[in-house]
């Protein structure tokens, strides 16, 4: 059997549109499993991200021809070539790879379609109009973590349950929950598009910000603003988080550019629509 033809089910990316009542869902096949590709001149690894955000990282950046992804190490490799040579991979379990070229330029997977709109060592990020720009790619290594921790002030629009600082206590099975308007229980919670918000202390060069979603109803992460500012008041907008995520799955949003900011806010900016929460397993911010 050649294994490149053997299509085997590699996950839901979770992108639901919601069209007359019809559910299109964004699937992936993977061309090569139990192996890794080792000449693909790999140029960025993500450690422990989940398999769509492997996709997307891959999806984003036109040089990006092909990824390594391991289900158990959660390591993702993406490369500048692919291949269909057989010695160009090793064994790996629990590692498929997946060959870009059927999925780039096409709109319904590729965000940015049009392959020389960004040149290497870009990224492309979408707008909420759909604009596309291209920012300067960043690795793991050009980040640094600003400590966030239980203390921290926080706050949310709303609380079902468990309050801002779960999304900032470190633990991925815990998580924040706001409430919604729409509950039927008479009581008044603010606003329909559900925010979340923590105070970092002091006033950084914001530039990145990842989102940890829940382990469970993990689709309600969508539409959602990263802002960052000086104050709640006077925000600047970070990135856009299209959607709808995973269970679990770290959603990694680098600011298109600098953001001189003391304050850090999620919010869903879509209202009034059934199962309208925000639940944050953890939000850790770079700068
Ligand atoms: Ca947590």
């Amino acid at each position: 059997m050649n294994v490149f033809t053997l299509v085997v089910f590699l996950y839901n990316v979770g992108v639901a549109y919601f069209q007359q009542c019809t559910v299109r869902t964004l699937r992936v096949d993977a061309d090569k499993t139990g192996a890794r590709y080792i000449n693909g001149n790999t140029y960025i690894t993500f450690s422990n991200i989940g398999p769509n955000a492997c996709f997307n990282e891959c999806i984003r950046r036109t040089k990006c021809r092909s990824f390594s992804y391991n289900s158990i190490t959660r390591r993702c490799d993406i490369n500048k070539m692919s291949s269909n040579s057989e010695t160009d991979f090793v064994d790996e379990t629990n590692c498929v790879y997946v060959d870009m070229t059927q999925y780039r330029g096409d709109s319904f997977y590729d965000p940015c379609p049009g392959s020389d709109s960004c040149v290497e060592g870009e990224v492309c990020q979408t707008l909420k109009e759909d604009t596309k720009i291209c920012v300067k790619d960043m690795k793991d290594t050009d980040f640094r973590r600003i400590d966030l921790v239980v203390g921290k002030t926080c706050g949310q629009s709303s609380t079902n349950g468990f309050t801002c600082n779960y999304a900032i206590d470190g633990n991925l099975d815990t998580f924040s929950h706001t409430a919604h308007t729409d509950f039927s229980d008479g009581v008044n919670y603010g606003t329909s598009k559900p925010y979340w918000w923590v105070d970092l202390g002091n006033t950084y060069k914001v530039r990145r910000v990842d989102v940890y979603n829940r382990l469970e109803a993990g689709h309600r992460l969508h539409n959602l603003d990263v802002t960052a500012g000086k104050s709640l008041s006077v925000m600047s907008l970070c990135d856009h988080y299209k959607g709808r995520a995973q269970n679990g799955e770290q959603v990694i949003l680098v600011c298109m550019q600098p953001i001189e900011a003391r304050y850090v806010k999620l919010q869903i900016m879509e209202e009034n629509t059934a199962d309208n929460f925000l639940q944050l397993a953890e939000v850790k911010v770079y700068e």
